[in-house]
């Protein structure tokens, strides 16, 4: 490493420079510290917003694996809660799955992002891995030359360059990796789902032991335990609605109607913490690589929350990509490399063919035209083979938990 000013903007170089301090850089960060090599972590947030950015929960077993191959797991050991079922309710009832006794008989940990993240966070700095927090990276130059760089601007808003081997780009859908590709390099598939939820955080014990997916003629809504004492919950709205025209009280309400609260018993309310709107949409870039530029979690591919992927993919192809760097690195060995974009696309595609099946599954068409009966009558029928098909609940659980 060595570091030095020229033109104004700080110069300094390292291996390996990974933009973006989630659940993919974070993990790939570790790992190749944890091999002594030479590598970097620009955040753009500060420590304190990293360690408070709630979103995902669920970690699949295989995530559960790696982190535990990589001695990454004593938190979530410690702290996560094994889970093992789901629960539907419809107009026409409702029925648990028991995913964890079904398929390959695997579970759910359920262990907040924000933890993994401090978890991941603080491991890397006690190793001694150099972290730039509040370092928004700009752009990377010259990735299809031997001689990459990423410029960026730090906390105090003074430019600063940096040199590498190779660039690791995992600064989600909107960061720089992605600005950084030029056109033709990589092609983009997207798709717009055409719904919308509000995702919430409520300050109230879960109140089921299972997922609940409602399914219900006003919009879907969802219920996911987070802690004892949080549980996140999801209500289908109108796109483009604004979260303040939440008010709590709406919120509950119309929670407890597409729950079937009536019904199947009250649900625990409490402060809402957060409100986000989230337009379910996913996208994959291939290939996932353009020259020294390597794409890891969303900024590889975006996967809608529906089926809970997003980072147990990103931990996944963090350690494909650690494996190969080290590989290129320490034994001048790039066959990994050559072979990373593909061998993340084949789980990458799986994860959406199920999200995307998700996402029919869960949302009713409105309207009363042809298209909108149509889709409502095979969901239904969907639903049904789901509640009374064993060969249709073993490939659920296969799916479901499996990455
Ligand atoms: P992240 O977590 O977005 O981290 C990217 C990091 O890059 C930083 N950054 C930059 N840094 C420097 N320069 C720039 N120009 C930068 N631009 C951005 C950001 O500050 C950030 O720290 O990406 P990563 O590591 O790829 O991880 C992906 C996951 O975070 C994401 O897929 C999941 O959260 C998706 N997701 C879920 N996934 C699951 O596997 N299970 C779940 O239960 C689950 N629930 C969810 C979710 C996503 C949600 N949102 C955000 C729609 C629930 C929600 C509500």
């Amino acid at each position: 490493m060595t570091e030095s000013r020229s033109s104004g903007a700080a110069q300094h170089t390292a291996d390996v420079v990974i933009l973006g301090a989630g659940p993919a850089g974070l993990v790939l960060g570790n790992l190749l510290l944890a091999r002594g090599i030479d590598c970097v972590l620009l955040e753009r947030a500060d420590r304190a917003h990293l360690g408070s950015r709630a979103r995902a929960g669920f970690l699949a077993a295989n995530t559960v694996r790696i982190l535990e191959r990589h001695g990454l797991a004593e938190g979530l050991r410690r702290r996560g809660r094994e889970h093992a079922s789901c629960e539907f309710r419809t107009e026409e009832g409702r029925f648990r799955l028991d995913y964890g006794s079904l398929g390959l008989g695997e579970r759910h940990t359920v262990y907040p992002q924000q933890d993994l993240v401090t978890d991941l966070l603080t491991r890397y700095l006690a190793d001694g891995g150099r972290l730039r927090f509040g370092t928004e990276a700009l752009a990377v130059l010259d990735a299809d030359s031997a001689r990459p760089s990423v410029t960026a601007r730090e906390a105090d808003g003074r430019p600063v360059h940096w040199r590498a081997r190779y660039v690791a780009g995992c600064d989600g859908r909107h960061g720089a990796a992605r600005r950084s590709l030029p056109p033709g390099a990589v092609r983009r598939y997207h798709r717009d789902h055409q719904v919308s939820w509000l995702g919430l955080l409520a300050e109230a014990p879960p109140s089921l032991d299972a997922v609940g997916y409602a399914v219900h003629e006003r919009g879907f809504a969802g219920h996911m335990a987070r802690t004892p004492e949080v549980t996140r919950y999801y209500l289908q709205c109108e796109r483009g609605s604004s979260p303040d025209a939440w008010s709590e009280e709406r919120i509950w309400d119309e929670l407890a109607l597409r729950m079937r609260s009536a019904d199947y018993g009250p649900l625990n309310r409490g402060p809402v913490l957060q409100r986000t709107v989230v337009d379910l949409e996913s996208d994959v870039l291939e290939p996932l690589r353009h020259g020294a530029l390597f794409l890891a979690g969303d900024a590889a591919s975006l996967l809608c929350p529906a089926a809970a992927k997003g980072a147990n993919l990103a931990v996944l192809e963090a350690e494909l990509l650690a494996a190969a760097l080290i590989d290129d690195l320490v034994r001048g060995d790039s066959a990994g490399l050559a072979r990373y974009s593909q061998r993340c696309l084949a789980h990458v595609w799986r994860a959406q063919e199920f999200s995307q099946w998700m996402v029919r599954l869960l949302h009713a068409a409105c309207g009363p035209d042809d298209a909108a009966l149509f889709h409502n009558s095979l969901r239904r029928s969907r639903i049904e083979s789901l509640r009374t098909s064993r060969s249709q609940q073993h490939w659920f659980a296969e799916h479901y938990v499996g990455v």
